[in-house]
This record gives structure tokens, C-alpha cells and sequence, in this order.
């Protein structure tokens, strides 16, 4: 009855020590060292090596060590017929709630513009644009995009948002679908990303979408670098359609040294930590699925396979 633990190039020594402390018994292997695989039931992982998880005879349940699963659906040969259950933690969502509040604010202040200008020494005051006359919008409404918005709310913004069902959300205008996509942009000051990264939502932030979007609008991707379309950034910048983009995410990670993205004056790049899930209590919560398999329960918060999130 061993769990893997496969999220290189942590060491996953603090992993260990909380699963172990969480579910006291449960033998914790850390990969490569996996021990004899016949006796792995449980794997919990991130970005897996392609092929592994196919290759543990015994393995009963994944277990994912993020919100987003793209990095293990994209294996490509995963064991047919094997639940993939998806972190949700309160502090993995909280993380995401500061993170776009604080960029959201940023952006909102010209903390950027100020900057600037102390720079030169320049005394040059800005008349800051009213909450309500500012609009934000989310792209996916699930957990955490749903979190954000409704933290957005009481600064008085216009929030809105779309995801793929229909959703109630006070205080924020909610669209649904795919035809909902171009009038949803059209009164997105701010547009923020965290869909997940699906066969439908890969290239979403693209120059077709961004031509929807109010001219000089903001854009934040803390979602997954596969939804921009990357060569399109620069070039919308310097139409004047996009004014600027903060991006916690990028198709090549870490972003490659040299990248235009690293020295653009209107991108804030930040290293993909604007939310991890917490150790301690990701453990728990991992601890509290196995015990609701063992116990023959319903595992919580499956990913849908056919829809890829
Ligand atoms: P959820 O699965 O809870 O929510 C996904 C949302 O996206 C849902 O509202 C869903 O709609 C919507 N959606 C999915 N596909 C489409 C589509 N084709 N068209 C419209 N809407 C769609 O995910 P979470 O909120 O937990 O996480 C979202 C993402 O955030 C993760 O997948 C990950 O990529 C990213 N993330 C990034 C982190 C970072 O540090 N940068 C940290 C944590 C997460 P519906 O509700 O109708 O199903
Ligand atoms: C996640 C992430 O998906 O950290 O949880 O990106």
C-alpha cells in the first residue's frame, strides 16, 4: 500500500514527512526511487514522465498535486479506467485570490506609470479611473476563477465572467460558451485567465480574441502558458489593443533566457508561484480521499476525462 510522489524537481522531502504525519502506515516512495512497483496503489503527482504511471501494475487511485491536470493528461498513455482526483484546497485558491487582486489593484493604481515617472523625477499626478466605471473580466469560473471574482466584487468594479455552464454568481454578469466568447471580451478592461489548459482553450488568448477586447486593455495569465498564443502578445501591445500583460505562466518553463517577454517594459513576468498548493494540508486532504476510497466512498473532485479538467 505505498503512494509515489512524482513532482521533480521537488525533493519531496516535506511532502513525505506531511503524508506520512496525515495518514500514519502509508508508506511514501519519492520517484525515482519507487521501491518495488507492485506495491504502489496511490501515485500523487505533477508532470509525471510520460509512460510511468501506465507501468505500476497495482495503482489504484492519481492523485494530482495541482489544480490544473493538463501536465498529466498529457501523458498520453495513462492507465485506462483509473480515477484522477484534483487538488482544491482553500489555501491553493486564497493564494490565487491575492494574486489577482494584487495585480488587478496594480494595474488599476498606474503603479507601473508611477514608477515611471519617479524615475525621471517627474511630479505628474493621475486622475485614477472610478471602480464602477472599470470592468474585469474572468476567464473560467470554476473554483478559483470564481473565488477571484467574488473578492473583486466589493471594490466596486464591474466584474464578469465566462465559463462553459451557465453560473449565478452575485454581483458578477456571468456569460456562458463558446458563441458568448466575443461579446463577453467586448467590455473586458482587464481580462484575467484561469481556464484550464484543454484541447478548447489552448491559444484562447490569441490576436482574434484580443481584437474583441476594448482597445488598451490589460491582460493577467496565471493560468496556464498553453492559452497564449505567444507570438501575438507583442505585436497586440504595439497596436495599442493590449497596454500591458502581467503572465505567472508560459509554454516553455522556466521562461528561456532571452525571451522578449523578460526585458518588455509593459509585461510583468512572475515565476509561476502565483499559487501552490500548501503542503501540510494538501496532505490531509490527499490522506482524507485515500481514506474515503479504502472505505469505499466517492472520491471528490474527479477530473472528466472527455472534458480534460
Ligand atoms: P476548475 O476546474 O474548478 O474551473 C475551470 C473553469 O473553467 C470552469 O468554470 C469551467 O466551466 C471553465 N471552462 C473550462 N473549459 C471551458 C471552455 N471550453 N469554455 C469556457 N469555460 C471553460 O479549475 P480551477 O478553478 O481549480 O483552476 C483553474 C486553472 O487555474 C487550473 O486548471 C490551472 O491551469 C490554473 N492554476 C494556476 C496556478 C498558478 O500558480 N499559476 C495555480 C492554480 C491553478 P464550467 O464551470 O462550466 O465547467
Ligand atoms: C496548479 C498550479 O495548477 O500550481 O495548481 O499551477
Amino acid at each position: 500500500m505505498t503512494l509515489l510522489f512524482v513532482s521533480e524537481p521537488d525533493p519531496g522531502t516535506e511532502w513525505r514527512s506531511a503524508l506520512e504525519a496525515a495518514r500514519p502506515g502509508l508508506p511514501v516512495r519519492v520517484y525515482p526511487d519507487t521501491g518495488p512497483i507492485e506495491a504502489i496503489r496511490y501515485a500523487l503527482v505533477w508532470r509525471p514522465p510520460a509512460g510511468l504511471l501506465a507501468g505500476l501494475p497495482n495503482l489504484q487511485v492519481i492523485f494530482s498535486v495541482g489544480a490544473g491536470v493538463d501536465g498529466i493528461l498529457s501523458d498520453g498513455n495513462l492507465p485506462p479506467g483509473k480515477p484522477l482526483v484534483r487538488m482544491v484546497n482553500p489555501g491553493l485558491t486564497g493564494d490565487m485570490v491575492e494574486y489577482v487582486t494584487c495585480h488587478a489593484l496594480r494595474w488599476h493604481c498606474e503603479v507601473e506609470a508611477h514608477a515611471a515617472n519617479q524615475a525621471q523625477g517627474k511630479w505628474a499626478p493621475r486622475r485614477r479611473k472610478p471602480f464602477e466605471a472599470t470592468s474585469i473580466g474572468i476567464l473560467g469560473l470554476g473554483v478559483i476563477g470564481e473565488a477571484c471574482a467574488r473578492a473583486l466584487v466589493p471594490f466596486g468594479f464591474a466584474v464578469r465572467g465566462w465559463s462553459r455552464s451557465q453560473k449565478r454568481i452575485e454581483g458578477v454578469d456571468c456569460h456562458a460558451g463558446h458563441d458568448a466568447l466575443p461579446d463577453f471580451l467586448s467590455a473586458c478592461d482587464l481580462l484575467v485567465c484561469l481556464l484550464p489548459l484543454t484541447g478548447e482553450t489552448r491559444g484562447i488568448l490569441c490576436a482574434e480574441n484580443f481584437a474583441h477586447l476594448p482597445q488598451g486593455a490589460y491582460l493577467i495569465n496565471a493560468a496556464r502558458g498553453g492559452h497564449l498564443a505567444e507570438a501575438d502578445l507583442i505585436p497586440a501591445m504595439e497596436a495599442g489593443r493590449l497596454s500591458g500583460a502581467t503572465l505567472d505562466v508560459f509554454e516553455t518553463e522556466p521562461l528561456p533566457a532571452g525571451h522578449p517577454f523578460w526585458t518588455h517594459p509593459a509585461i510583468t513576468v512572475t515565476p509561476h508561484d502565483a499559487s501552490m498548493t500548501p503542503i501540510a494540508a494538501g496532505a490531509r486532504y490527499v490522506a482524507g480521499q485515500i481514506e474515503r476510497f479504502e472505505a469505499g466512498l466517492p472520491l471528490e473532485n474527479l477530473v472528466d476525462f472527455k472534458r480534460g479538467y
